[in-house]
This record gives C-alpha cells, sequence and structure tokens, in this order.
C-alpha cells in the first residue's frame, strides 16, 4: 500500500509541532511506523492523502457514531455557519441540546456546556471540591480522563501509551491530593474510603474503562462504588466522554442503572466538533457561577456550530441505531476471537455496545495489570497487518475500537477477513 504522502507530511509536520501531531496517540509511538494523514471519510470508510481506503474503527476516537459525513449533521453546521460562526452568547440552540442531553441521561438534571472533555471533568473535579469542602479524589489506574493537572496521575490513554507514569510539570503538591486504585477492585475503593475518611471529594470513574483497551465493570462493582461513594458524603462522577450515548441514549449510567451525582460527557455530544459538557444533581450544578461561588468559563463554551452538530447527531440515535451497533460489536468480536483461535493466537476480547478490546496472550482484561501483561508487541503486528489489509484500527493497544452504524454486516464480513489474512501473518 503506497503511503509515501503521510511519510512526506508526517516529516513536515515535525517542522512545526510537536512529534507533527496535535494529540500524542496519533503519532503511532504505541505501534510504530508513520501516521497516516487523512483526507476524507464517508461511512465506515477513511482516505488516506495517498487515497488508500480503510474501514475505520478510531472513529474521530468515539464521536462519529453515525458514520463519516453524516449529512444531517453536516447540513446543520453548514446552514448555521451561514447565520453566524458565533456570538459569545447565549442562543436558543444551547438551550435545546441543554434540554436534550437531561431527557437522554437520567443523572442529568443540569448541565454545562464546555470545549473538550478535559475541561468537562476538570470542572466537574473543581465542582466536587468546591460542593464538599474536601480536597483529595479517587481515579482508577489505566482510566484517562483528560490531562488536567489532578488527572495525570497514572493516567491511561496517552500518558500510559507514552510510558511516562505521572507527567512532568505536575507539582506533587497537586499530585498527592489524587488516589489511583485498581479498576474492578470495590476492596481497594472500601480501604481508601475508611484510610480518607471525610477528606475524598469525588471519585471519577470512566463506567465502561475505554483507555486501557476495553474494559467493562464487573458486576456489581458500579453497584458498590454508588452505595459506598454515597456513605461517605463522596460524590460519584461518571466520565461519560466515551460511553455517553454510545451503550445507549443514555450512556453506561442508562444500561447498568446507576445514578452518578455528576457526569461528564464529550464526543458524542458535540457530533464530531469540539464540544464537552458537565452536569448532574441540580443542587450541586447550582454551585456553578454565576449561580454559585464555583467558578467556570469558556469563549467558545456552546458555540453554535458545535451545538448543532451535536444536537443534530443526538436527533437521529434511534433504537434501530443502537440494535445494529450492537449487533456489529458483538459479531466483531466473537469473530476476531474465532479467527485468532484458527490461526493458534491466544486472544481476550471485551466489548459493549459501540466498543471492543483485544488483548493479546491473556485469558482476560479485567483491569489495568492484565492489560498491561498483555503482548503489546504482538497487537502492534496485528494493527500494521490490518492496516496493510485496509483496516485502521486504533494505533495502540492501550485504545478501544468504536462502532458506527455504518458498520453494516457486509463491512464486519470484510474486517473479519482481513483479520483472517492479519492473524496469519503475525
Ligand atoms: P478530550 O480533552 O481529549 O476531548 O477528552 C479527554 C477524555 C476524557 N475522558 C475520557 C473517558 C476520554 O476517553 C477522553 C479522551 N479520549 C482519548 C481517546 N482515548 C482521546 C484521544 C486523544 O487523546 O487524542
Amino acid at each position: 500500500m503506497n503511503r509515501s504522502g503521510s511519510t512526506e507530511l508526517i516529516q513536515r509536520a515535525q517542522q512545526s509541532i510537536p512529534g507533527g501531531v496535535n494529540s500524542p496517540v496519533r503519532a503511532f509511538k504505541g505501534v510504530g511506523g508513520d501516521p497516516i494523514f487523512f483526507d476524507r471519510g464517508q461511512g465506515a470508510y477513511l482516505f488516506d492523502v495517498d487515497n488508500n481506503r480503510y474501514i475505520d474503527y478510531v472513529a474521530s476516537w468515539g464521536p462519529m457514531i453515525l458514520g463519516h459525513g453524516h449529512q444531517p449533521t453536516v447540513d446543520a453546521v453548514i446552514h448555521q455557519a451561514q447565520q453566524a460562526l458565533g456570538f459569545g452568547a447565549p442562543t436558543e440552540g444551547e438551550i435545546n441540546l441543554a434540554e436534550t442531553i437531561i431527557e437522554y441521561v437520567p443523572g442529568i438534571e443540569k448541565v454545562r456546556m464546555v470545549n473538550s472533555g478535559t475541561e468537562a471533568t476538570m470542572s466537574a473535579i473543581r465542582l466536587a471540591r468546591g460542593y464538599t469542602g474536601r480536597h483529595m479524589i479517587i481515579k482508577f489506574t489505566g482510566c484517562y480522563h483528560g490531562h488536567s493537572d489532578s488527572l495525570l496521575v497514572k493516567a491511561g490513554s496517552g500518558v500510559l501509551t507514552l510510558g511516562i507514569p505521572n507527567s512532568p510539570g505536575v507539582p506533587p503538591a497537586v499530585a498527592e491530593y489524587t488516589l489511583s486504585l485498581p479498576f474492578n477492585n470495590l476492596d481497594a475503593v472500601a480501604k481508601a474510603l475508611a484510610e480518607y475518611k471525610d477528606q475524598v471529594a469525588c471519585v471519577i470513574i470512566e463506567p465502561v474503562a475505554g483507555n486501557m483497551g476495553c474494559i467493562p465493570p464487573l458486576p456489581g462493582y458500579l453497584e458498590g462504588l454508588r452505595e459506598m461513594t454515597a456513605q461517605a458524603g463522596t460524590l460519584l462522577i461518571f466520565d461519560e466522554v466515551m460511553t455517553g450515548f454510545r451503550l445507549s441514549p443514555g450512556g453506561a449510567q442508562a444500561y447498568y442503572g446507576i445514578s452518578p451525582d455528576l457526569t461528564t460527557l464529550g464526543k458524542i455530544v458535540g457530533g464530531g466538533l469540539p464540544v464537552g459538557a458537565f452536569g448532574g444533581r441540580a443542587d450541586i450544578m447550582s454551585h456553578i457561577a454565576p449561580d454559585g461561588p464555583v467558578y467556570q468559563a469558556g469563549t467558545l463554551s456552546g458555540n453554535p456550530l458545535a451545538v448543532a452538530a451535536g444536537l443534530t447527531m443526538l436527533e437521529h440515535l434511534t433504537p434501530q441505531v443502537y440494535q445494529a451497533i450492537d449487533q456489529a460489536t458483538t459479531r466483531l468480536a466473537a469473530g476476531l476471537a474465532e479467527r485468532a483461535a484458527g490461526h493458534g493466537h491466544r486472544i481476550a476480547t471485551n466489548h459493549v455496545c459501540g466498543m471492543f478490546g483485544l488483548f493479546f496472550d491473556v485469558d482476560a482484561a479485567h483491569h489495568f495489570e492484565h492489560v498491561a501483561n498483555s503482548n503489546t508487541d504482538k497487537f502492534n503486528r496485528f494493527f500494521h497487518a490490518m492496516l496493510d489489509e485496509g483496516v485502521y484500527l486504533a494505533p495502540s493497544a492501550f485504545e478501544t475500537g468504536f462502532i458506527s452504524a455504518s458498520h453494516t454486516p457486509d463491512i464486519i464480513d470484510q474486517t473479519l477477513a482481513a483479520a483472517d489474512r492479519a492473524f496469519a501473518k503475525i
């Protein structure tokens, strides 16, 4: 496959952009080789600058749940752009999007729009600290919640892939307020809440971990977290930047039937444009400025273009969309496991609606240690073998694959045929 255009562009990009990319995971440091520069997308396909076609399982890291170039979303953005690109003032569209989010997401009574998942989680943590008057936070090893200082403590995506457990630049005085515990382990949470009693402002978790591959919660885990945090007066924050509107219209909290105190959103809520959001119980959200004293702001928050994209995408998330995505995800995960075994490879596959992960040379993946002990070298060889077959997986063993409504049965079949050839090669 000729990818000379991408090779030339990464060399040029590195002259003006750190690493040649605007986000580290895109640089292929985790899998080796040069990143692909893309030119356009349509449905489940991406086309690179050399006009090679790939079946896409990155979906811009989640937003493209309806496939690339979803025409109603594109039309809504074009229409809004012809009205105005932005005001820095309130618009009716922001109310429509807020009301839609509240309608979909059970735990959200009030919501504030921001511009990224990082802003959403950073703001939610400040709110939790301001509301409780406590300083400590608990996160989980292998989970990633964006790159604000308090959260770059054994983060999962990006930092983990680059092998930097605690990023330089995070003052120890900040990091010491963050506890990072093993995922899917309630004893560890019980011990931490007992140890730190009334010092813990919040527990923040990806209800399905998507930044160390795809790792669903074990039965009873989320229920246990909900109970323990309520008893400790600690707020439970579901970081649904990735799972929001993906597992179901109401995200993981609706799928698992657990109501967190605060929820963070991103990706799908912006329809592919820069949007994040945080929301939750009205009595907590009332502490956010200008209603309350906890300051939070953003020049482009609620930007009309991004709001038009997000609102239109949410309006097209029908029950049929989730049924198709869930069926495609289940078929793909089962098919990958079957073809791997057919070529003598041992893989564990995890999946939930629209998300999947595969881990080589382990029998199961329930937490970070399982993932760290998996054969990432073999994943990297599989990644490149699939790339050469025209299938674009996430360029890191510590990321999740995403499936859209455009991944028809025929495209899943094409993917499995490619995987069969790739498993034979690695
Ligand atoms: P952003 O600031 O990148 O919009 O969102 C941060 C974030 C927060 N919470 C969760 C659960 C997330 O998955 C993310 C970002 N996800 C990664 C993908 N693993 C973004 C890819 C990247 O960093 O380029």
